[in-house]
């Protein structure tokens, strides 16, 4: 099936108008357009969603408290954003294709929540969240997070190592791959119906990748439970590749001999590859990697090869040079 479709992040940001900004135009311009500063402003605002300019608010479900010290090893080099930025900017399909899915995505139930481990495992079974939590150890850990689209994050996460949950998987020697599985549950995610995208949401990793220390599995954020349009309540981080390898509200981790092919990958490979490590000399085919804006500024930096984090994964790549590494 050729599918072509360009929605959201497929537009290069610098050029697409997200529906929140043009809401909140049409409502300043309505109220008296002297709200409009200056056209830097104006760019700020785009960081906003509508409610935040006098739409209907958003009841947000409540949050509960998840606080863990935090690892010093991995400092971010970088201010955190504000977490009204992390929580109102998202790319959350499954509840619409636009960044402003914080009000539908409060209809996601996140209790109970079950995980289903199967493949190749030494026995594939479920697994309750609150089972999970009972056999790790939480930590903080402020990460940078480079989205394809070319802006960027900073969040201090709360979760534990993937390598964690591969010890407690039981992945057979054979297994080479594990892959991840978001809910698709199109009574709660009015996204779903929306398109011809290949729904569950899915993306794997080698398992070395899987294992590196870097790899995380998060079950919130500012020391507070996941909020639903962040992945709620468990979600995948890596965060020297973009953003889209982190499948968000797991329900389903597949161990398995044979490369997944991704969400991203299936809509078009072209631009999505299994790899997608960030590079900022390696362009996305329709725009430049070169730099990335920060979000909850105006602010554009360099991005960095691994994201930054080269030191802990540039090594795992060693021999793979023939392979599509970086888009
Ligand atoms: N299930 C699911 N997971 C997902 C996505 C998605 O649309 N659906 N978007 C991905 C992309 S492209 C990015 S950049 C991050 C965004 O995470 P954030 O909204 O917490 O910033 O989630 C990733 N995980
Ligand atoms: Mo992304």
């Amino acid at each position: 099936m050729q599918i072509r479709i360009r929605r959201g992040w497929e537009i290069p940001e610098s050029r697409a108008t997200p529906e929140a900004v043009v809401t909140a135009r049409r409502s300043l311009l309505g109220a008296g357009a002297g709200l409009i500063a200056s056209a830097g402003a104006a760019q700020a605002q785009w960081l906003k969603p509508a409610w935040l300019f006098g739409g209907a608010p958003v009841k947000e479900q409540p949050r509960q408290p998840r606080e863990a010290p935090r690892n010093a090893r991995y400092q971010p080099g970088r201010d955190v954003t504000p977490e009204i930025n992390t929580t109102t900017y998202n790319n959350y399909y499954e509840f619409g294709t636009s960044k402003n899915v914080v009000g539908p995505a409060q209809a996601l139930v996140v209790e109970p929540w079950t995980i289903r481990i199967e493949g190749m495992v030494a026995s594939p079974r479920s697994i309750g969240i609150d089972d999970l939590l009972k056999q790790v150890t939480l930590e903080e850990r402020v990460y940078r997070h480079r989205c394809v689209e070319a802006w960027a994050m900073t969040v201090p996460w709360v979760g534990f190592p993937l390598a964690d949950l591969l010890r407690i998987a039981e992945p057979q020697a054979g297994a080479k791959y594990v892959v991840f599985q978001t809910l698709a549950d199109d009574k709660m995610m009015p996204g779903i119906s929306e398109g011809f995208y290949p729904y569950p949401y899915t993306d794997g990793l080698t398992m070395a990748e899987a294992a590196n220390e870097l790899a995380f599995l998060s079950v919130g954020m500012f020391g507070k439970s996941l909020p639903p349009q962040n992945g709620a309540p468990i979600r995948v981080l890596m965060p020297w590749k973009y953003g889209f390898k982190g499948p968000k509200s797991i329900v389903k981790v597949i161990f398995t001999d044979k490369r997944p092919i991704s969400f991203w990958e299936a809509l078009q490979d072209t631009e999505y590859g299994f790899w997608a490590n960030v590079n900022p000399a390696v362009p996305h085919p329709r725009w430049s990697q070169a730099r990335e804006r920060l979000l909850g500024t105006d602010e554009m930096v360099p991005t960095q090869i691994w994201n930054g984090y080269g030191e802990f994964v540039a090594d795992m790549y060693k021999g793979l040079e023939k392979e599509r590494l970086f888009a």
